[in-house]
């Protein structure tokens, strides 16, 4: 089987918890997924990855993009390589973004048109092309177990004209999404090998911040019905109550027996307000980008999410871990001082520490959600 998504419970909020299976092994909901943007969680190694988080179990599923491997090293040696799990000795599950947002955010010179987006590589500034066809034979050659439609994430702020129009685009493309990886998909790398499992395409959900628009995207992509659904085009710059609102409205309308994916979020407080909410999913690269930019999380004494600057001055002699109450590899061996010193020398393990436990962090703050969600389930049913 190539995907099945198990409810197990749910909470009065709407959180709840589940089972994804994927052709690389099963994923307990909700998650949130390190960002591995060219095949690699920068600074962390695939060894530690699978070691933080509670309990060593390590990162769940983690997520690659499209377009930084289809620039670089070009998804057909990652084909030739066994696709991207055994290119990168990852046997976990993985997803991979489209590259329609990367496309939109990282690179010149874009061309939009029905068919598709012309663009100049941030590389090297040569040409290519990108459309929901060749995004999907993309993917297929990386061979991620979930794929993504390939959809414009419209800028913010954007008329309401504007945003109709880019929502009725990324429809289009959904459908041809669609289309093309239904024709196509036996030809992930480990087909075979994995006794005829495929991958499993997402739809993305846009409309920008007008709630008519987002009813009508979510409507729309329901009827293409699709084994997942993320909600995108959000955490674009909106108010954070905006963002909330758009997800809260969107859940609802959206089936409940198949996972939710909010792309591109957030801060811990964040994730685990999402996921309380019925959020299943959720990437981010702010917890290896904040520790690459010496910022950690951390929780003060009455739990709440704190940030802390390592490099610092008052740092410099503290012999405390970043966070007593953590549990990750970091701070059961490294002082304040000592990440302070590393990241203020530049030592590239400083970046590597900082981002080991910011994702612990993180893994963390989704375990207790999990446990959350279990917990006031179990004593509402006994109510
Ligand atoms: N679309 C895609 N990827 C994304 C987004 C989106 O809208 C976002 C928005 N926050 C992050 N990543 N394909
Ligand atoms: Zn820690």
């Amino acid at each position: 089987m190539s995907i099945s998504f198990d409810v197990q419970r749910t909470a009065e909020g709407g959180g709840r918890r589940a089972a994804l299976t994927l052709p690389h092994g099963v994923v307990e909901t909700p998650v949130f997924m390190p960002v591995g943007t060219a095949a690699s969680v920068k600074a962390v190694e695939q060894g530690v990855l699978e070691k933080i988080g509670p309990e060593n179990r390590g990162a769940q599923i983690i997520l690659a993009n499209t377009y930084h491997l289809y620039l670089r090293p070009g998804h057909e040696l990652i084909a030739r390589a066994g696709g991207v799990h055994r290119f990168m000795s990852w046997e976990r599950p993985m997803l991979t973004d489209s590259g329609g947002f990367q496309v939109f955010s990282l690179s010149s010179l874009r061309k939009v048109t029905q068919d598709g987006v012309e663009f100049r590589s941030h590389l090297d500034g040569s040409k290519h092309f990108f459309s929901p066809e060749h995004s999907m034979d993309v993917q297929i050659a990386l061979g991620a177990d979930i794929a993504m439609v390939f959809d414009e994430c419209v800028e913010h702020p954007a008329t309401y004209e504007r945003t109709r129009d880019s929502m009725g685009l990324t429809h289009a493309w959904a459908q041809r999404s669609k289309d093309h990886f239904e024709l196509h998909k036996h030809r992930v790398p480990w087909h075979e090998a994995l006794g005829g499992a495929t991958q499993s395409l997402f739809g993305i959900v846009q409309g920008g911040m007008y709630v008519d628009l987002r009813k009508e995207s979510a409507d729309r992509l329901v009827e293409m019905d699709f084994p997942g659904y993320a909600i995108g085009g959000l955490a674009v710059g909106e108010p954070r109550e905006v963002t909330r609102e758009m997800i809260a409205r969107t859940l609802e309308w959206l089936p409940k027996d198949k996972p939710r994916y909010v792309m591109g979020v957030g801060y811990p407080d964040e994730i685990e307000e999402y996921a309380k909410m019925g959020v299943d999913m959720m990437d981010c690269v702010l917890p290896t980008r904040a520790g690459r930019h010496g910022l950690v999380f951390a929780r003060d004494a009455d739990g709440v999410v704190v940030r802390m600057n390592i490099k610092r001055k008052e740092y410099a002699e503290d012999p405390g871990p970043i966070d007593a109450s953590c549990g990750c590899m970091v701070c059961a061996r490294y002082s304040r001082a000592y990440l302070r010193h590393l990241f203020v020398s530049g030592e590239p393990l400083g970046l590597t520490l900082n981002s080991v436990h910011n994702l612990h962090f993180y893994l963390a703050t989704m375990e207790r959600v999990r446990a959350d969600i279990a917990g006031t389930a179990r004593s509402h049913s006994t109510l």
